[in-house]
């Protein structure tokens, strides 16, 4: 098997670190997203939806979206710590808030970026007016981490989970557009900074 992917991404980061933290190594093909690499037949004919991560598997089956490659590698390796969570409420209050981070987090801070830059105007319309209201979005959504993680080491649990990756990569990508935490994010700067020296997130990307 192997992963297709642009290390640097914020996507392939969040595949990158689940790994990291299971301690599994996969081989990895980098792509060149801006040279268009994912617009070929061929490549949209592994990837349903034409990006990367992708999982190549032996048998010849291509898993697209991170979180279902990440899930994928769960259910392969078995853990009494399971980065999902473990019992049906840990399950419950990782999935709310790995999905709260992603549909009003990260998909939010991609749609401001990716509008705002015009990075990919080589293969979709960009809207800037879309871009500065995702932006706006964003910002209005950034209080309701902080008020979470107010007394909390991570976001869903007691203990790390998939939803602190997915926060963590959304953080990250702040700079993009042009959002710098305040130190009216207390709270978030704090648990940013643990999370940034686990190993799995320390990998010079
Ligand atoms: N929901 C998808 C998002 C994947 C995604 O947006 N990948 C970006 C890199 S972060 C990409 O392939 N961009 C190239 C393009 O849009 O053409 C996931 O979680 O895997």
């Amino acid at each position: 098997m192997k992963i297709l992917e642009l290390a640097s991404t914020p996507s392939a980061r969040r595949v990158g670190i689940f790994l990291a933290e299971l301690g599994i190594e996969v081989p990895r093909e980098q792509l060149n997203l801006r040279a268009g690499d994912n617009l070929t037949p061929e490549f949209k004919s592994k990837s349903v939806n034409g990006r990367i991560p992708v999982l190549a598997l032996d048998d010849g089956n291509y898993i697209c979206e991170s979180v279902a490659i990440c899930r994928y590698f769960d259910a392969l390796h078995p853990s009494r710590q399971s980065l999902f969570g473990n019992t049906p409420l840990e399950q419950a209050q990782v999935e709310m808030w790995n999905r709260v981070l992603e549909l009003n987090g990260l998909m939010v801070a991609f749609q401001g970026f990716r509008n705002l830059s015009g990075i990919f105007k080589d293969r979709e319309r960009v809207v800037e007016p879309w871009g500065v209201e995702c932006r706006q979005r964003l910002l209005e959504f950034l209080p309701s981490l902080e008020a979470r993680l107010n007394g909390r080491d991570f976001v869903a649990i007691d203990r790390f989970s998939i939803a602190d990756i997915t926060g963590f990569v959304l953080i990250g990508f702040l700079p993009r557009l042009d959002i710098e935490l305040t130190d009216t994010m207390p709270n978030i700067r704090r648990w940013y900074a643990a999370v940034a020296e686990r190993p799995s997130t320390n990998q010079g990307l």
